[in-house]
Parts: C-alpha cells; sequence; structure tokens
C-alpha cells in the first residue's frame, strides 16, 4: 500500500479516526504529526496555533503539562476543527485490560473523551486491545500498537515486533489502525488485500542525529522512501526551534514539505 496515495487508502478502511486521518493528509497535503512535547499546557496551545495548519495530527502527553485542565482539552479540540487535525494522546498503554479501560476513560485526563487516537504496548497480550476498544470503539476512536520504537537498543524488535503485528491482525480493524513503528511491519507477505494499516515513525530530525538519552533521528525521506512511513512525527525539532513563534511555524513548513515530497517521490511523482 506504500504505492498508493492516501485518498485511495480510505476504502480500505472503517475505522472513523483512520479515515478522517487520511482525508486530512490528502486535503492539506501533509503526512507531519507534530509532538507538543512542553510542560507547560498554554504553550502547548500557542506551539499548536503556529503549527496546526501545516500537520495532520498533533500529539500530545497530556500527563507532562503541570496546567493541565479540562479547558485544555476544549481548546485543543476546538483548534482541531478549526485547523483541521487529528489529536493524538501517546498514552503508550502497559497494563491489563481492565486497568487500562479505566486509565484511558477515568481519571484526571479523561483521554478517551477528547483524543481521538491513542496506542499501546502489545506486552500485555491482546486483553490490552480488548479493555481500550471497550472504551474507544464506541467513540470511534482509533489505536496505534507499537511495533518497533526509535530509541537505541530497544526490545521491540525480531519476534516481539513480528508477534505483535499478528496480534493488532487477529484484532481487526475496526480499532486498530496501525503501528507506531520505524519500518513498515505489515509485511506485504503477512496481510491480504484491502488490508491496510498505518505507519507512523517517530525519531525524526532534520540536523539532529539524536539526543543523550537514546533517541535516535531520521529524515523524512528515510522514513518516507527508505522504510515507508505514512506518517512522520516530530518533536523538538520543530517546537525546540531557536528563534521565537515565527520560526516555529515556519519549522513546522520546512517539515511538512521534506515529508510530502518525500511521498511524492515514493509515489514516482517526482
Ligand atoms: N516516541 C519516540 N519514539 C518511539 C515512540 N514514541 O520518540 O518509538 C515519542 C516520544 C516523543 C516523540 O515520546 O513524544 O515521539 C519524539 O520527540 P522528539 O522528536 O522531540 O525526539
Amino acid at each position: 500500500t506504500t504505492l498508493i496515495p492516501y485518498a485511495e487508502r480510505i476504502k480500505f478502511h472503517t475505522n472513523p479516526t483512520a479515515i478522517k486521518i487520511l482525508e486530512i493528509m490528502d486535503r492539506k497535503k501533509t503526512n507531519l504529526a507534530v509532538s507538543v512535547d512542553v510542560t507547560s499546557a498554554k504553550e502547548a496551545l500557542e506551539v499548536v496555533r503556529r503549527v496546526g495548519a501545516s500537520v495532520c495530527m498533533v500529539k500530545t502527553h497530556c500527563d507532562i503539562f503541570e496546567d493541565f485542565t479540562p479547558a485544555f482539552t476544549e481548546e485543543l479540540l476546538r483548534l482541531s476543527k478549526e485547523l483541521d487535525f487529528v489529536i493524538f494522546e501517546d498514552r503508550k498503554f502497559a497494563d491489563i485490560g481492565n486497568t487500562v479501560s479505566l486509565q484511558y476513560s477515568s481519571g484526571i485526563h479523561k483521554i478517551s473523551t477528547w483524543s481521538d487516537l491513542t496506542n499501546a504496548h502489545s506486552v500485555p497480550g491482546p486483553g490490552i486491545i480488548a479493555g481500550l476498544s471497550k472504551v474507544g470503539l464506541p467513540l470511534g476512536r482509533g489505536l496505534l500498537l507499537l511495533g518497533e520504537m526509535s530509541s537505541a537498543g530497544s526490545l521491540a524488535v525480531g519476534g516481539y515486533t513480528e508477534q505483535t503485528f499478528k496480534m493488532a491482525q487477529d484484532a481487526g480493524r475496526e480499532f486498530v489502525i496501525g503501528f507506531i513503528a520505524q519500518n513498515r511491519i505489515d509485511k506485504p507477505e503477512k496481510i491480504g488485500e484491502g488490508e491496510d494499516y498505518l505507519i507512523m515513525s517517530p525519531g525524526v530530525g532534520l540536523s539532529a542525529k539524536g539526543d543523550s538519552l537514546g533517541q535516535q533521528y531520521r529524515t523524512p525521506r528515510e522514513c518516507v522512501v527508505e522504510s515507508g512511513a505514512d506518517v512522520i512525527i516530530v518533536g523538538r525539532g520543530i517546537y525546540g526551534v531557536e528563534g521565537g513563534e515565527e520560526a516555529v511555524k515556519s519549522e513546522a513548513e520546512r517539515y511538512r514539505e521534506a515529508g510530502w515530497k518525500a511521498y511524492e517521490e515514493r509515489l514516482g511523482r517526482k
């Protein structure tokens, strides 16, 4: 499916969030997701206002914000409609089904009430998908499994990655719409006709090669052309750029252009 345009993959999906992502990508010509990992919710909203027009998705870690309130999610939701993007809370659930269903729906964050998309580790087994699906499926939400990670020394490799893929496949695509991964882990020989998954890759940077805590960066081209990613996820490369608000805005546009150019190259349109 890497050679098929985003818009033509809509027909392979039934999940409303998957459809929405592909529609936005096509409409706005962007496969860029921005990760707003700042500790102030107020500041995060400022970043979103700057980058919103350039992205298909805004990714959050709501437990990082020191000033998290329902007013934050209300404003984020308003911006998601105004600027046309999907909200992805990068919660990385990793517990038994009953616990994750509570973590997803309850507590201070009530993630399921505002986040279109979230993700989970496969470590606990298929019960984690069942627990999250119980809450998210009726709301039209989507789930990604973490098949691989961008960090050095990750244990999510080889057989683990293969079994994660199998777990998603067994669960069906009503709720599980794809993966966080560094490669196309949905190998052609493992999937049937029309069985389409969204692969989203973090660990993307145009300047830095990594950080001091194990993060590893690849360029948008390496992710999209060489490894077949559908969405590139960029955090510090965009919100961390020096030069103030205008610099953040133009950096987002620079990544959007790089990601889209790579996608067109992959389709052979270059
Ligand atoms: N993330 C990764 N690698 C993964 C999975 N998730 O970096 O394998 C997330 C991080 C962070 C973002 O939690 O929010 O993607 C990457 O941020 P950065 O671009 O600032 O490194």
